[in-house]
């Protein structure tokens, strides 16, 4: 990705729509405009960030198309090069043209994510804030969306930044008396490194405690229907979703296969799967179906397992039971409308008592639900949440490092070790914010956007 040169990309979906925007950036991007654009009104110099009207022309003059052209003066861009924007009809064949045109006069499609790359690497952005965005362009809830934009907007970053300079304070005071070797440490130089030190355990502690939430956020959560055959599994997928999705009939074994819907729940991005009424069967149709239920189990995020809480409990609920052993389980009661059966707690789950039917409990479901799968991270709240791997990797070898710090510390060992902790710590934090990335993890992380971003 040669930063020299001029690119080019649709930074709009390709489809039919009212408009599509290209996008260039780079040294030639105004040379670009003025060359192919006839603005309606004289134009003697193109000012920066205003929208001119005109026609936009090929290299014979004719004609391509109606559009609205802005030209952006470097650094105040997105790329912080030169950045040309042209608003065309938004139809492929008209931004198939548009790039053609660009193309033969000498500039290059970019790759994917390389308008971003270039924010990156000009300093406008952070590397987590750059993965931000991508996450911002994939966002499946609301929730997610305000994660990411406040990712994007920086609030990891500027707490990453600032254990960065309370780190590089405590390297600057042991690196002086590195070439002292025979001198102590004077102790309130050792009482604030412990104390920072401790401090940004802490923190790290508690951004490290935010990923399972921050990551259901992000990637959404899978949460599975099980149970023995017509305790109401299908009619519970069509109550969540709000509409008759799932085959419901008073037959046992009405669903064979698995069915995956997905939905918000509380603000969190949802994967509901209904499947095949677990019992032991000779119809090989049906054990097809309980075997792939019992499959997608270990890969739920929780089992709703429902009991049929107008029926006794029934050998087929304790198979069902014990299928879902090891998974996070929340028994449902159900058909609550209907006279109850005779309770008998059959296990140490959490319990809820709903009727699809009426609606009855559906609520209370859906909220016990979110603040399973957020815990104490309810969206809207102001916490920096994490939601990358890579992020959590970091910050756990960061952690290390400096639970290492205080042990040198404690021991004393000589400076040069406790100065190596430090600058250990400091590289994990460099990891995230892309200061101490390797190109080939760049690679990686850019060319999952798409190409335009
Ligand atoms: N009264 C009442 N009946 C319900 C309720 N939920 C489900 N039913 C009835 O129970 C029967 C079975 O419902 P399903 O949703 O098909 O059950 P299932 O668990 O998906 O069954 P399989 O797919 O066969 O495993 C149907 O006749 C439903 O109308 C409820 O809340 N109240
Ligand atoms: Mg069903």
């Amino acid at each position: 990705m040669n930063a020299s040169e001029t690119i080019i990309a649709p930074a709009t979906a390709v489809g039919e729509a009212g408009i599509a925007v290209v996008r260039i950036s780079g040294p030639r991007s105004l040379e670009a405009l003025k060359t192919f654009f006839r603005p309606t009104s004289k134009v003697n110099t193109f000012q920066s960030h205003r929208l001119y009207h005109g026609t936009l022309c090929d290299q014979q003059g004719q004609h391509l198309d109606e559009i609205l052209a802005v030209y952006m003066a470097a650094p105040q861009t997105y790329t912080r090069d030169d950045v040309v924007e042209i608003h065309c009809h938004g139809s492929q064949q008209v931004v198939k043209a548009v790039l053609q045109l660009y193309l033969e006069f000498g500039l290059r499609l970019a790759e994917p994510g390389e308008f971003t790359y270039r924010a990156f690497v000009n300093g406008r952005l952070d590397l987590s804030q750059a993965e931000a965005v991508s996450q911002l362009i994939h966002c499946k809830s609301d929730s997610a969306r305000k994660l990411a934009l406040s990712q994007v907007e920086g609030q990891l970053s500027r707490q990453l930044y600032q254990f960065t300079e309370q780190l590089r304070q405590i390297q600057i005071l042991i690196e002086a008396w590195i070439d002292f070797p025979e001198e102590e440490l004077p102790s309130e130089d050792r009482n604030h490194i412990f104390a920072t030190a401790a401090d940004i355990m802490t923190q790290i502690d508690h951004l490290t405690s935010s990923y399972h939430s921050g990551r259901v956020l992000k990637e959404g959560a899978a949460i599975l229907l099980a149970g023995r055959p017509n305790v109401g599994k299908s009619s519970l997928l069509n109550a969540l979703l709000g509409e008759e999705r799932a085959i419901v009939t008073d037959i046992p074994g009405t669903t064979r296969d698995l069915l995956e819907e997905g939905l918000t729940i509380g603000g969190v991005p949802v994967r509901l799967v209904d499947t095949a009424g677990l019992r032991k069967t000779s119809d090989p149709v049906e054990r097809e179906g309980v075997r792939r239920a019992q499959q997608k189990l270990s890969q739920a995020d929780l089992v709703l397992l429902l009991i049929d809480g107008s029926k006794p409990v029934a050998e087929d609920d304790h198979y069902a039971l014990a299928a879902c052993e090891g998974q996070p389980v929340f028994i449902v009661r159900t058909k609550a409308d209907l006279p109850t059966a005779e309770k008998n707690n059959i296990s140490k789950y959490d319990e809820y008592n709903i009727s699809s039917k009426t609606g009855e409990g559906i609520e209370q479901l859906k909220n016990a639900i979110q603040e399973f799968l957020l815990g104490d991270y309810l969206p809207g709240a102001e916490s920096v949440l994490l939601t990358e791997k890579r992020h959590f990797d970091s910050l756990v070898a960061c952690r290390r490092n400096l639970g290492h710090l205080c042990y040198s510390l404690d021991s004393d060992q000589p400076m040069e070790l406790l100065a190596m902790d430090v600058r250990d710590a400091l590289y994990c934090l460099g990891q995230i914010s892309g200061e101490t990335t390797n190109d080939q993890l760049l690679e990686g992380i850019f060319s999952q956007f798409c190409i335009g971003k």
